[in-house]
């Protein structure tokens, strides 16, 4: 029987239609935003239609209005445009028309993240595939078995936990490790209860240990934890007993929502929480707490948050930061096929506070993993990938910090698009240099990819890791992204200052108080050669240096020549501190 996990809502066709009428012409882009020479003054290119009335454009830094003066002819769809009293420590601005400021059309993040999750480097390990450390356990899935299932299980990862340090990932998300009869685990039986089939069979106590070993072995690597918990749903069977420790009872009913009833539709046999029930609500933030609060986990991805209602999510984000605020919780909202409006629509609530509180620190950016695959492994402009930087930054708001990923368990690798190692290294090379989680799916750092496209959910990516013959070359081209990452706050933390954007480049800058890195994007079959003005970004006197690669650049008198080479990303270092009293 078919059993995946979810699929796509038959509601979404009518938002992948509204998508594709309007909203994609809808929006001005900003070309370009760097500081100007005089203190608290700031120059802003602005693109798009509305561009040609700069009049009814409305600016606004940290929320509050700017006054923008046009300098200069609008030139086609561009304006160049002077932001003045500019306060120092800004951190975002925002574009949108005048009479509609609160629902701003661009944003751009050009403070430093503040947050501690900005610069986590997240590997993510589909444990039934991922690493077999005892075949002992393999007759254990009981349930639907995935056709490639792989034996992996917590032995495994112990085993290749030097490998992950190696790759140099801050934390690892495991898919579900709970008892389940299903391969995927995304069936739980029960919340407090490692499953036989990843850990000990039979010895509930035993697989316990393993998991603690298996934990402080990551912790004292540097690396957190982050265990996959659904919510939403558990098991027909789950065990009413062990399962429910404080004896709540908890209420589940049929399915409900359409997603729910279209697994039903497959025999997926699962259980649908009842959030309307106080009890239900107590039993499934108790079984969260439980795993970081007493077991050292360091954050929860939440599986399918759609189903579940938004008052319950800011209740445990609150009760969960109360005693782990350190502690990283990570939703899932995706509307599969649907495009990338419809997705940043649904994620856009999901980032939204209520009643003053915060749902998740972090959603998956299903929209940019839309773009990124669109342009860095099919060939689509550049531009739509500023566009979308910009479209999500505006629509998530100034607490969203999105976790960003080229592909996962459920849909298509990033390499079943395009054949080319060298578009997914330079994807990954510009992932790694956004503020934010950026998430990486077990096996892409060994090029892992199966047969064709598709587009929405499949379950065709998870395949084996193939450790007798990883692709050492590879390999250690991400290890190096992964350590400039780590070394250059800028990257994960910085400012972002968009520069240019066409049909095959893009060049942004990322700067923190000690550095500024630009980070090129040719995606182009032949070298590239930019000039860019610079003058009120970089202090004279500073020189280029090459982090990624080796890309030819020239700086004089404030005007920078950056050649870079075809199909990558590159990066160049200006280490001298930019000017003071201007950003922080
Ligand atoms: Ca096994
Ligand atoms: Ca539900």
């Amino acid at each position: 029987m078919k059993q995946h996990r979810r699929r796509l809502p038959l509601l979404s066709l009518a938002l992948v239609v509204a998508a594709c009428t309007g909203a994609a012409d809808a929006a001005p882009r900003i070309a370009s935003l760097v500081p100007g020479t005089a203190t608290g003054t700031w120059t802003v290119q602005v693109t798009g239609k509305e561009a040609r009335k700069p009049e009814t454009l409305a600016f606004q830094v940290d929320g509050r209005p700017l006054a923008a003066e046009v300098q200069g002819a609008v030139e086609g769809d561009t304006v160049r445009l002077r932001l003045v009293d500019v306060p120092a420590g800004a951190r975002r601005l925002t574009v949108g028309l005048r009479g509609k400021e609160d629902k701003p059309l661009a944003a751009v993040g050009f403070g430093p993240a503040a947050s501690p999750f900005a610069g986590w480097t997240v590997y993510h390990v589909m444990v039934e595939m991922f690493a077999d450390g005892n075949p002992g356990n393999n007759g254990e899935i009981t349930g639907w078995k995935h056709p490639n299932y792989a034996g992996g299980d917590l032995q495994g990862l112990l085993a290749h936990a030097p490998h992950l340090q190696d790759l140099g990932v801050d934390a690892v998300w495991l898919s579900p490790i709970f008892a389940a009869k299903t391969s995927h685990g995304y069936d739980v039986l029960n919340y407090y209860r490692i499953g036989d089939a990843v850990a000990v069979p039979g010895d509930p106590q035993a697989s316990l240990e393993l998991f603690r070993r298996l934990v402080q072995d990551l912790h004292g690597r540097g690396i957190k934890v982050v265990l996959d918990l659904p919510l939403n749903h558990a098991g027909a069977a789950y065990d009413r007993k062990a399962g429910d420790p404080g004896g709540l009872d908890p209420r589940a009913t049929a399915a409900r929502q359409e997603a729910e009833k279209l697994w039903e539709s497959w025999g997926s046999g699962y259980r649908y929480w009842d959030f309307g029930h106080a009890p239900t609500r107590r039993f499934l933030k108790d079984a969260a707490l439980y795993w970081l609060r007493d077991e050292g986990v360091d954050g929860l991805r939440l599986d399918y948050v759609r189903g579940v209602p938004h008052d319950f999510w800011a209740e445990l984000y609150k009760e969960v930061k109360q005693v782990r605020p350190d502690a990283w919780l990570v939703g899932e909202a995706w509307t599969d096929a649907a495009g990338e409006e419809a997705n940043a629509t649904d994620i856009a609530t999901w980032f939204d506070r209520v009643d003053g509180g915060l749902q998740f620190d972090s959603l998956f950016d299903f929209p940019l993993q839309m773009t990124l695959t669109s342009v860095f492994a099919r060939g689509n402009p550049a531009t739509d990938l500023e566009e979308w930087l910009q479209r999500c930054e505006a629509m998530y708001g100034p607490d969203a910090l999105p976790a960003r990923f080229l592909d996962n368990h459920d849909m298509a690798r990033f390499l079943s698009w395009t054949q080319e190692t060298d578009r997914l290294v330079a994807a990954v090379g510009f992932l790694a240099s956004l503020s934010g989680p950026a998430v990486l799916f077990y096996g892409t750092e060994t090029g892992l990819s199966h047969g064709g496209p598709k587009a929405g959910f499949t379950d065709a990516g998870r395949i084996p890791m193939p450790w007798d013959r990883l692709d050492q070359p590879l390999l250690g081209r991400l290890r190096e992204i992964l350590r400039l990452r780590r070394e250059h706050p800028a990257l994960a933390h910085g400012g972002r200052l968009p520069l240019l954007a066409d049909r095959e480049t893009l060049v942004m800058a990322k700067v923190v108080k000690e550095e500024t890195v630009l980070v090129g994007v040719n995606l182009g079959a032949a070298p590239r050669k930019v000039d860019l003005d610079l003058a009120g970004l970089l202090p004279a006197g500073a020189a280029p240096r090459s982090l990624l690669g080796e890309a030819p650049a020239v700086l004089d008198g404030g005007r920078l020549t950056w050649t870079l080479p075809p199909r990558g990303t590159w990066m160049l270092s200006f280490s001298h501190l930019p000017k003071t009293g201007e950003r922080e």
